[in-house]
């Protein structure tokens, strides 16, 4: 493929509904799109799910992952197609800015750019061109209240949508009534909770308050850079841990695993695959595969994206190496006032089917995409 432009727009969102998580509540967010022109004048879109600030990770927010695609990896792919004249591959592309450490919220975006067009080409669905193989499958939703009523009220409301898996913020102190409240109003629900590494050493055994409550898993409740210790208290906890944070490629995944074999049992690990944490499809592919092999379960985490974002999550969910119940929206629909998108994806149910329309299966609107835009850049050939 010869790419002739590359465009990133800073789409702003605003949230129907504030967002709490252990590191803080979230109104309005800003989301670097990528677009690339191709010779054969294709475009392809990828949108990079940032938090306005780095409370999450390194390079999660908006003003680095904007500062490392125009100050670096944007450069570095127009300086391949210079020098070579094409990319033969996904891999072809990566290869032109692996140089970069980290970066890689950044390094998905245009990853998933290249991606849509690939699968324009081939006029396929995304969820075919990325291995795929159900377009069926349930999803669940992810609840961040500041008070047991605020998430009582959006866990009625999923449940009320049909949704069959919810996954509970929590954090040192709020975890034990919440999780009793939720599940004793819902027994049946698949239940998760997700501390974004707000315990430490000191209290994590409040963790084991919660352990009896039949959960799926509980997300990355020590700090973001850890694994070790994660394998460490997985040994003393019934519920399986779930790493989000602390994994950013297959090597990392494969330190777990080592982890979880020396020090607990790989069953009770799980990996939350969010392809922008891992720089993007190709990694995640090759994490979920490394996984179906190893026995560790996984599943595809949502980061407050907007439409465009959940329909690539949703495309992957279809590999069958992904076990688990992937987020899907908000428990009441689109997370946003305006989504990116005009058509936010919906699931009967709880259940998600994916379309056999090329790529996404929703052609993207520039003109909506300008029209919320607060930034634009534009690279071009030559
Ligand atoms: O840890 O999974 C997380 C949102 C922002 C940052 C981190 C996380 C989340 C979510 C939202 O839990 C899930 C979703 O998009 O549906
Ligand atoms: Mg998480």
């Amino acid at each position: 493929m010869k790419i002739q432009s590359i465009e990133l727009f800073l789409v702003r969102l605003d949230l129907q509904l504030p967002f709490t998580t252990s590191f803080g509540t979230y109104t309005v967010l800003h989301h670097p799109f990528v677009k690339i022109t191709s010779d054969e004048n294709i475009t392809g879109w990828g949108e990079v799910p940032t938090l306005p600030n780095p409370a999450y990770k390194p390079e999660s927010d908006h003003i680095s992952v904007w500062n490392s695609l125009t100050q670096f990896v944007v450069p570095s792919i127009m300086e391949h197609q210079k020098n070579h004249g094409w990319f033969s591959s996904v891999e072809d592309l990566i290869a032109s800015y692996s140089w970069i450490k980290g970066a890689n919220f950044a390094k998905s975006g245009v990853e998933a750019a290249f991606w849509d067009i690939l699968a324009q080409q081939k006029n396929k669905p995304l969820w075919k061109i990325v291995g795929g193989t159900k377009r069926t499958f349930p999803v669940g939703v992810s609840i961040g209240g500041k008070t047991v009523n605020e998430v009582m009220n959006k866990a009625e409301q999923a449940v009320k949508h049909g949704y069959q898996r919810l996954k509970v913020k929590v954090w040192p102190g709020f975890e034990y009534d919440v999780t009793q409240a939720v599940r004793s109003h819902f027994p049946a629900i698949q239940l998760q909770l997700d501390a974004n590494s707000s315990y430490t050493h000191e209290n994590w055994e409040l963790l084991k308050k919660v352990d009896i409550f039949n959960l799926l898993l509980i997300e990355q409740p020590l700090y973001d850079d850890d694994v070790v210790f994660h394998a460490q208290i997985s040994a003393q906890l019934k519920t399986p841990i779930c790493l989000d944070e602390s994994i950013h490629s297959l090597h990392d995944t494969q330190r777990a695993h080592l982890l979880w074999k020396t020090f607990a049992d790989p069953r009770k690990l799980i990996i939350n695959i969010k392809p922008p944490r891992v720089s993007g499809i190709r990694e995640s592919i090759t994490i979920a595969q490394f996984c179906k092999k190893n026995g560790i379960k996984t599943w595809i985490g949502g980061m407050l994206d907007s439409a465009l974002g959940k329909l690539a999550n949703l495309h992957f969910n279809a590999r069958d190496d992904i076990d688990l119940p992937g987020d899907h929206f908000s428990p009441t629909g689109s997370y946003f006032k305006r989504d990116a998108l005009e058509q936010p994806p919906t699931s009967e149910n709880g259940v998600y089917t994916l379309s056999n329309s090329d790529s996404y299966g929703q052609v993207v609107d520039e003109v909506r995409i300008r029209s919320m835009s607060a930034d634009h850049s534009k690279f071009v050939i030559g």
